[in-house]
């Protein structure tokens, strides 16, 4: 009898522990849970410098990023690079109002973002393959050429 009771509170121990293990295991894997890391790029600034600043930009596999782009210019410009796109998983972007507030989310494979003078846009991404990108570029006719270009590194 006393056997019987000893294994059957082994088994309830060892079904807890299971238990906890799996429900622990479950919560690291949810990468959406996870502390968000801020990296900001300016592009061009207050003096219309065809410019991207910074212009390498690092990031981490598994991590998740969110990506601000502000466009202090009097001009609009792009952020665009193939190779990113298709070295992140892309959980949204926001695009922002003067005051900051959110006012439209978009879900989706991002390749290209344009973002209009004094305006912010926050593209929220997971890196998930590394590489060292040459390719980001505003694509407006003559910025690129003029400069407005940077490297995007993923370690
Ligand atoms: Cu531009």
């Amino acid at each position: 009898m006393k056997h019987a009771l000893f294994q059957s509170t082994l088994f309830c121990l060892s079904l807890l522990t299971l238990t906890l293990i799996s429900s622990t295991s479950l919560a690291k894997g949810d990468l959406s849970a996870q502390e968000i890391k801020t990296v900001r790029v300016e592009l061009s600034n207050k003096n219309d410098q065809l410019i991207f600043s910074p212009n390498l930009i690092t990031i981490e596999t598994g991590k998740l990023i969110k990506l601000v782009l502000s466009n202090p210019s009097n001009n609009k410009h792009y952020f665009s690079s193939d190779k990113l796109s298709q070295a992140v998983f892309t959980r949204k972007i926001q695009t922002l109002d003067e005051r900051g507030s959110v006012i439209s989310e978009i879900k989706g494979n991002i390749r290209e973002v344009e973002v209009y003078p004094g305006r912010t846009v926050e593209w929220w991404l997971v890196p998930i393959k590394t590489g060292r990108y040459d390719d980001l570029k505003c694509v407006i006719p003559g910025h690129a050429e003029a400069g407005m270009v940077g490297r995007i590194e993923i370690f």
